[in-house]
């Protein structure tokens, strides 16, 4: 049972680590964009953080490890923004 217990806790370490991925997005033109873009990134599961940029079109995703970056991108396609993860 310690063993079992051990490893669990384990694994959430392994889990809970962060990423930063950078997204480049196009069509946002207003404020109401921004919070468009930022509210779609928040229903992503595992994303913990947005940061949204009108001006230079993009944002940067604090999120789990385990979050697919291309998943945020559908996400913010599916809002109705053009999407592409920075490198
Ligand atoms: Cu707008």
């Amino acid at each position: 049972m310690k063993k079992v217990l051990l490893s669990l806790a384990a694994l959430v370490a392994v889990a809970g680590a962060d990423q930063l991925v950078k997204l480049k997005i196009e069509g946002m033109m207003c404020p109401a964009c921004v919070k468009n873009v930022k509210g779609s990134l928040g229903d992503v599961k595992g994303v913990k953080d947005a940061d949204v940029y009108l001006k230079d079109g993009r944002a940067e995703v604090k999120a789990d490890d385990s979050v697919k970056p291309e998943a945020m991108c559908d996400a913010i396609k599916q809002a109705g923004y053009g999407c592409k993860v920075a490198k």
